[in-house]
């Protein structure tokens, strides 16, 4: 019947996607990059010492295997050097802008998982930290992965992370993720029990899902976990990680922030809606002209569960922490 030639028909369509946590191991090596091959207009280029660190580090993340503790990296005087601006000019600066659930983590990590302006923390340290609380860890990663095998990841909880900083000439720039944007940025997020859960739903819906959906996912993921906004008191504060680890762009978001010359270039902002952020289209080298809004995380998830239910897939999945593997509830 149409039915069971339909249901075959979605079988075949179902791609191969990992099932336990162990099978991380085979998509993180996929990077798109090889993680220290630098375009020619990236500030270390012409740096052949930056150049070799970036090499000795993609290499630390290519030859991680998910059951190892992670290496802990010996960081030079310079790259400390440099997370130390980085810091010095975001602390202040996140105490205006950031969400309560992101300043709560942040100075319980500068407690307990090595947060402080004088040396760069440690992915293991964080991953230990983090699985006492929401059971997320960090995963080394050489470069950019894919969205579909990037947002993978999110369905075992686990975050791939670059471990190399931005180049010294440039400390508050940087063209791709680096340390600073995934411990600034990121990190403290995922201590939050409705934020980790969000980003699992996104990482469980793009389980199997077909390219359309992990698109769909992948411009959520950019509007929530990199430039979401939610409201708190009659304010404005930040939860995503482009904007807690972007000195300019964090006042441009939420300060009420006017451009020198005297123009009236603010940012729009809409209501934080799943199925309208999924089809916003964003610039990648500029500051965002649009953020989405949360009433809060919990409402964020909310509405991220409910859109990622209303995807067309074959199958149901859901992970099993204490296994760390992935169920479905039929076979595929
Ligand atoms: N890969 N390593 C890595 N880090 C990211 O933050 C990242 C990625 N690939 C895709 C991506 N982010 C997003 O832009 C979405 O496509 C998910
Ligand atoms: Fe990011």
């Amino acid at each position: 019947s149409m039915t069971t030639k339909a249901l075959i028909l979605d079988e075949k369509d179902v791609m191969w996607f990992p099932r336990h946590l162990s099978e991380l191991d085979l998509i993180a090596n996929r990077t798109l990059d090889a993680g220290a091959d630098l375009e020619s207009d990236h500030p270390g280029f012409n740096d052949e010492v930056y150049r070799a660190r970036r090499g000795e580090l993609a290499k630390v993340a290519q030859e991680y295997q998910w059951n190892e503790p992670i290496p802990y990296i010996d960081y030079t005087e310079k790259e400390v050097e440099t997370w130390a601006i980085v810091w010095d000019r975001m602390e202040g600066l996140l105490d205006k802008h950031a969400c309560s659930e992101y300043k709560k983590s942040f100075a319980s990590m500068k407690e307990h998982c090595g947060y402080g302006r004088d040396s760069i923390p440690q992915a293991q340290d964080i991953t230990d930290y983090l699985q006492g609380r929401t059971g997320f860890r960090m995963r080394p990663v050489a470069g950019l992965l894919s969205s579909r095998d990037f947002l993978n990841g999110l369905a075992f909880r686990t975050f791939f992370s670059t471990q190399y900083i931005r180049h010294d000439s440039m400390p508050l720039y940087t063209p791709e993720p680096d340390i600073c944007h995934e411990l600034l940025g990121h990190a403290p997020m995922f201590a939050d029990q409705d934020f980790a859960d969000f980003s699992q739903e996104i990482g469980l819906a793009s389980l199997g899902a077909s390219d359309e959906d992990v698109q769909k996912l992948a411009w959520c993921y950019w509007h929530s976990v990199e430039f979401g906004l939610c409201k708190e008191g009659g304010e404005h504060k930040a939860y995503g990680a482009g904007l807690l680890s972007s000195y300019g762009e964090l006042e441009y978001a939420c300060a009420d922030y006017r451009p020198a010359g005297g123009t009236d270039d603010r940012p729009e902002i809409k209501p934080w809606d799943p199925a309208v952020a999924s089809v916003q289209e964003f610039p990648i080298t500029t500051y965002q002209p649009v953020y989405f809004l949360a009433e809060s995380l919990n409402d964020a998830k909310t509405k991220m569960r409910e859109f990622c239910e209303n995807l067309k897939k074959p199958f149901l999945s859901r992970h099993n922490p204490n296994t760390n593997e992935i169920w479905v509830d039929r076979p595929v």
